[in-house]
């Protein structure tokens, strides 16, 4: 059973949602009194997100602002970093996953290093309500991923995923992926360290609002899987 735990929260423009989800984190980890501390990464919102998470005038949550939009990988591995309890999750700002499915992934814990959320994964439910061009990329990606990096992970996208944070550390810091396939290269990474990985199956709740731009992100997550492939031939991990 968890006592204390970080809870990392990367968020771009999320004035809408990141209230919401704060009240639904604090509420859960209230109730059963477990000791937090949640880290909003605002990263370079041109919107209200920090204003909104500093409204709560809860001092265990806490933001760290980027200056200028760098990407969802660099937000998670910022907030890892800063994470001050032994056990770390981190979660979309949009709930997708709900928060209740700590204790999923919290059973395993002990064990492994890194227990993720998979929506591929024996007892998830998935209420799938993408639109069918990225539900075809969420079935192409892993074929990628697994052909360039032999992982073995049914699911590496997922965005709800708990650390042992000592563990952890040398994998975060080895992390170089700005964007949305900074998922694989951390898992790569604690692979490669020898860390357990455990994939468990979770709800998920999609959230039509998305942040992704299909074409240039699918793109993008292309490329800096190559890099992670280039990287791995040439021994730099
Ligand atoms: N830090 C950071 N987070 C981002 C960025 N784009 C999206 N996110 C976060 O990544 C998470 C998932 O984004 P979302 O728009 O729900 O993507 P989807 O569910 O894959 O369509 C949310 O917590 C977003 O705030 C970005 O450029 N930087
Ligand atoms: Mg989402």
């Amino acid at each position: 059973m968890i006592k204390d735990i970080s809870v990392i929260v990367p968020a771009y423009n999320e004035e809408r949602r990141i209230g919401k989800t704060l009240r639904k984190i604090t509420a859960y980890l209230g109730k059963r009194k477990i000791n937090y501390e949640i880290i909003v990464v605002d990263d370079g919102s041109s919107d209200r997100t920090s204003a909104v998470a500093g409204s709560f005038s809860n001092p265990r949550i806490k933001i760290l602002s980027s200056e200028k939009n760098r990407g969802k990988g660099y937000s998670v591995k910022k907030g890892l970093l800063s994470a001050k309890y032994g056990i770390a999750l981190f979660s979309d700002a949009d709930l997708s996953t709900p928060i209740e499915d700590i204790g999923k992934l919290e059973r395993y814990i002990d064990d492994y290093g890194i227990v993720i959320g998979s929506r591929k994964e024996k007892g998830a439910n998935v209420v799938e309500k993408q639109p069918p061009w990225r539900v075809m990329a969420g079935n192409i990606f892993p074929l990628f991923v697994n052909i360039m990096t032999g992982l073995g992970i049914k699911d590496t996208q997922c965005g709800f995923k708990l650390f042992r944070v000592k563990k952890c550390r040398q994998v975060f810091k080895k992390m170089t992926i700005d964007g949305f396939s900074f998922d694989v290269e951390m898992l790569y990474i604690a692979k490669k360290k020898g860390l357990k990985i455990k994939e468990v199956g979770v709800d998920w709740n999609n959230d039509r609002a998305t942040k992704v731009r299909f074409v240039r992100d699918s793109f993008s997550m292309l490329m800096d899987l190559i890099g992670i492939w280039v990287k791995s031939i040439a021994g730099r991990y």
